[in-house]
C-alpha cells in the first residue's frame, strides 16, 4: 500500500504532467501557426511523453493500491511573442519538474517508501535529459536568432524526432 503522504504528492504529480501535456500541445499550435512545422512536430512528441509520464504515475498509484484522483488543471499559455521565448518556457518548464521530483523523492525518503524508489529514480534520470535537451535546443535558437535560414534548418532537424509507433500525436502518421 503507498504511503498517503506520498500518494497525495504523486496525484499532484500527474496534474502537472497532464500541464506539461497541455502546454506541449499548445506551443505545437503555436509553431504550426507561424508554420514551423518542425518544431511543432517535436512539440507535439514532448506532449506525447508527458501523457505517458503522466500514466506512468497513474499506473504505479493503481498497482500499489491507491485511489487515483484527478486534480484540475491550470489555464497555461497559449501564445508566445517570438520563438525564443517559447524555448526558454520549455526549459523553464522542465526545471520546475526537476524540482517537483525532488520533492517526491524527498517526501519517500522521509516516509520511508521504498517501493517508490524505481519509478522516482526514472525520473529523476529523465529530468535530467529533459533539461539538458531543452538546454541545447534553446541554445541554438539563441545561436541563429533572427537568422531565417539558421531557424529554417534547425525547424527540419527538429521535424525529424521520432515518434513511438501508432502515436495519435504524429499528424504526418495520421496523414499516410
Ligand atoms: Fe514529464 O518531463 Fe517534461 O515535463
Amino acid at each position: 500500500m503507498i504511503n498517503k503522504k506520498l500518494l497525495k504528492v504523486m496525484n499532484e504529480q500527474i496534474k502537472y504532467e497532464l500541464e506539461s501535456y497541455y502546454l506541449y500541445l499548445s506551443m505545437a499550435a503555436y509553431f504550426h501557426s507561424i508554420s514551423l512545422d518542425g518544431m511543432a512536430h517535436w512539440m507535439r512528441a514532448q506532449a506525447h511523453e508527458e501523457m505517458i509520464h503522466a500514466m506512468k504515475f497513474f499506473d504505479h498509484i493503481l498497482d500499489r493500491g491507491g485511489k487515483i484522483t484527478l486534480l484540475d488543471l491550470k489555464q497555461g499559455k497559449t501564445d508566445w511573442k517570438s520563438i525564443l521565448e517559447a524555448w526558454q518556457d520549455t526549459l523553464e518548464h522542465e526545471q520546475f519538474i526537476t524540482q517537483k521530483i525532488n520533492d517526491l523523492t524527498t517526501v519517500a525518503r522521509n516516509e520511508k517508501d521504498y517501493a517508490s524508489e524505481p519509478i522516482l529514480a526514472f525520473f529523476t534520470g529523465e529530468q535530467i535529459e529533459e533539461e539538458a535537451t531543452a538546454s541545447r535546443i534553446l541554445d541554438q535558437v539563441s545561436m541563429v536568432a533572427e537568422n531565417k535560414s539558421g531557424i529554417f534548418l534547425l525547424d527540419r532537424e527538429l521535424g525529424t524526432r521520432i515518434f513511438p509507433p501508432g502515436s495519435p500525436m504524429d499528424a504526418s502518421a495520421a496523414a499516410k
